[in-house]
């Protein structure tokens, strides 16, 4: 195991270290996520009672091999505890998550959480959010239009693809990556992409985050909202 993923393990079970016995646990999507699944998994070995919910087919798909008990979300409306990654943290708790192209999922989770944490390491802090483009999932019937209206507002857009075959999400969308460099008004755009009609959701979480858990070597560095 690499320094940096050993950072990421230690980060992951500080955030395990707040799952009590009989939580609804939502299970995040990318590396860092991944990390915390493995730490559940082994609390799951020795005792600890609990469902998860995922939040990606990949998320899924590693719960179930490491024999974390899952639930459908369709089942649910509500979750104890979500634990998860992302892309850009600024220090008012507002992220930009979605460069996994789980976005959608991972913020109906989010809402639906009575406490969110984000696992992250010290590269994804910013002192303002927006040099990660922003992910914007879209209904495919309206991706051209969207991809205008997100120019129109100064963004160089991107329909997310690999070898020229667009990248699909659970949801059978597409995402549009929005290089914006700067947000100064994160609110401001969040609503105003939002408002695009064939927009199915964006990166900006801007309300949801409780506490962040820094990465920072052998340290962990833990931020309540
Ligand atoms: C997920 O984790 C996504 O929202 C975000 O894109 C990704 C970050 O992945 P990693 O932890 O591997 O950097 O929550």
């Amino acid at each position: 195991m690499t320094n940096f993923d050993a950072e990421k393990a230690i980060a992951a079970a500080k955030a395990v270290d707040e799952v009590r016995d009989g939580m609804l646990v939502g299970l995040g999507t990318g590396s860092t996520a991944a990390y915390a699944v493995r730490s559940l998994s082994e609390r799951i070995k020795r005792g600890l009672r609990i469902t998860a919910v995922a939040t990606s087919q990949a998320t899924e798909a590693l719960a179930r091999r490491l024999a974390v008990p899952l639930v459908p979300f369709q089942q649910l409306s509500a979750l104890d505890l979500m634990i998860d990654g992302a892309d850009e943290i600024d220090d008012r708790f507002q992220a930009i998550k979605g460069g996994g192209g789980a976005l959608l999922r991972e913020k109906v989770i989010a809402a639906a959480s009575t406490r969110v944490i984000i696992i992250v390491d010290s590269s994804k802090l910013v002192a303002q959010l927006g040099k990660f483009p922003l992910p914007v999932e879209v209904v495919p019937f309206a991706s051209e239009f969207v991809r205008a209206r997100l120019a129109e507002l100064g963004a160089r857009v991107t329909l997310r693809s690999t070898d020229g075959t667009p990248f699909l999400t659970d949801q059978g969308n597409y995402i549009l990556d929005a290089a914006l460099d700067k947000i100064p008004a994160p609110r401001a755009i969040a609503a105003t992409v939002a408002a695009i009609p064939g927009v199915a959701e964006h990166g900006l979480f801007l309300g949801e985050i409780d506490t962040i858990i820094i990465a920072r070597g052998d340290m962990v560095e833990v931020r309540h909202r």
